[in-house]
């Protein structure tokens, strides 16, 4: 039987997991008996064309607008293959960021000029920032928001251009995936998870908002059994979390560190996590317990002025306090920073500078620092010239490096466009 639907992951994507989000929509598809094929050209053409995980990953518009018109002419025979495979199927899916944007408009055309009946479409983090832009064009399907549900009704009915936020209401009804349908030896045996969906949390510079409406996790068990399934599958024992936070609910939290414990899986975890006012130190140790190896703080601020022009929610002193439960706890963080947020002056960006390096004994590492980037326009005119931001930067790894604290160099300013 040949596949119905085709989705491509296609270049320049993250190497090391596999691609999260098209295994979702193929499995919900596939529960509802559609066939689904997954063609992962992000990996396939960054082996073929012995690229440098470097020019791969670093930010560069000139090699994403043409990155296609060099496979094109130099990987003709990989495409040709694609157009081979996908041959039969009526509908092929592009999962849209805004680095492969414009890879996949341009294949998207091509397929449409070899096979006008096919019906193509878009979703992806990237869709809701298009349909800002108002660049979504007519005669394709467009979802915005999560996959799942809309999919399926453009399959069934596809009535709409354009699907916005159809959401599940129940996670759990979802089928355990895995990724026996990939090579897994082209990635890493990291395995994401992913168990919430959406952030309850509002941070004014987060454009979280435009990729989920209602926040909705898996139930603990759930969880857990998916874990045990993928570790049975795959034989690994390493599990990345892909959500925005991993404690949106303490209670949630403690249960499903218990199961994991009861459960005696013995995996290694890592997740992103919300500084949190009066975090319990028998949590943090139960995290320890059940396997977490690393987690990832979004500090972005050590200046109170700031952090409440954020809306972060948080004060430095709460945050050092959260920090030291960790610390005490044994759990190994690392955490990330914002330079140059509108309403930073020299006197607040000195407040973080000097809460680095008085507790850079507690603080195991900087995860990542970068200008900040007014994606959502809130401050239009109003954010720091970009020289002056860079400087900032420039002086904070200069005092980092001095004070020999840790950081990992390559998510130093990542988020800029060469
Ligand atoms: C985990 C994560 C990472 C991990 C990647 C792990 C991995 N497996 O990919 C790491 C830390 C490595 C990472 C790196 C980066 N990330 Co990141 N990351 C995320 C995060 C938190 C979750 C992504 C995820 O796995 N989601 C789970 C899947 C299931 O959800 P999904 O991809 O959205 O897919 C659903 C829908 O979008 C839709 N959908 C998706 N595709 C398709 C296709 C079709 C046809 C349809 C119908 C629907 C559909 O249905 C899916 C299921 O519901 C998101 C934020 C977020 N909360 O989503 C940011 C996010 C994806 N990252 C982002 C960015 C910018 C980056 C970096 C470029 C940052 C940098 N400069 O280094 C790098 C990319 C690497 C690089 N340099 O190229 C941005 C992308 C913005 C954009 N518009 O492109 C996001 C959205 C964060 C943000 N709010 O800005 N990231
Ligand atoms: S807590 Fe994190 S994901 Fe949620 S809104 Fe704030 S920055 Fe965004």
């Amino acid at each position: 039987m040949k596949e119905l639907v085709y989705i491509i992951q296609t270049p320049p994507f993250w190497l090391k997991t596999p691609p999260l989000s098209l295994t979702y929509l193929k499995f919900y598809l596939e529960k509802e008996g559609l066939r689904v094929g997954i063609l992962d050209l992000n990996t396939l053409l960054f082996h073929s064309s012995k690229s440098t995980t470097s020019t791969w990953l670093t930010l560069s518009s000139n090699f994403e607008k043409s990155l296609f018109e060099f496979v094109e002419d130099k990987y003709s025979q990989v495409l040709d293959d694609v157009y081979k495979k996908i041959k039969d199927a009526e509908f092929i899916g592009f999962s849209l960021l805004k680095r492969n944007t414009e890879f996949s408009l341009a294949l998207a055309e091509k397929i449409k000029q070899r096979f006008p009946k096919k019906k193509i479409i878009f979703g992806g983090p990237q869709t809701s920032i298009l349909e800002r832009e108002q660049k979504l064009n007519a005669d394709c399907y467009w979802v915005i928001g999560e996959g799942e549900r809309p999919f399926l009704d453009i399959i069934r009915n596809g009535k709409r251009r354009i699907y916005r936020f159809q959401e599940l209401e129940n996670l759990d009804t979802l089928a355990f995936y895995d990724f026996e349908y990939l090579n897994l030896k082209n990635y890493s045996l990291h395995l994401p998870l992913f168990s919430s969906r959406g952030c309850p949390h509002k941070c004014r510079f987060c454009s979280e908002r435009f990729l989920s409406k209602k926040f909705r996790c898996h139930s603990p068990e759930y969880m857990v059994d998916q874990i045990k399934y993928l570790k049975n599958k795959h034989k690994t024992h390493n599990f990345v979390f892909c959500d925005s936070l991993i404690n949106y609910k303490r209670q949630w939290l403690h249960v499903f560190c218990r199961l994991l414990i009861k459960n005696n899986l013995k995996i290694n975890w890592e997740a992103q996590i919300r500084v949190e006012k009066n975090f319990s130190l028998e949590l943090a140790k139960l995290m320890k317990k059940s396997g977490c190896y690393n987690l990832f703080v979004g500090l972005e601020s050590a200046s109170d002025k700031v952090l409440t022009l954020m809306d972060k929610g948080f004060d430095a002193s709460s945050a050092l306090c959260f920090f030291n439960t960790l610390r005490r706890g044994d759990l190994h963080f690392e955490v990330s920073l914002i330079f140059g947020y509108p309403g930073e002056g020299e006197k607040e960006f000195e407040e973080t500078i000097n809460f680095i390096t008085k507790n850079k004994k507690i603080i195991p590492k900087i995860a990542q620092a970068n200008l900040f980037l007014d994606y959502l326009n809130n401050f239009s005119g109003k954010s720091l010239p970009e020289n002056k931001i860079k400087k900032r930067l420039q002086s904070f790894i200069n005092i980092i490096d001095k004070e020999k604290i840790k950081y990992t160099k390559s998510f130093i300013g990542n988020l800029t466009y060469s």
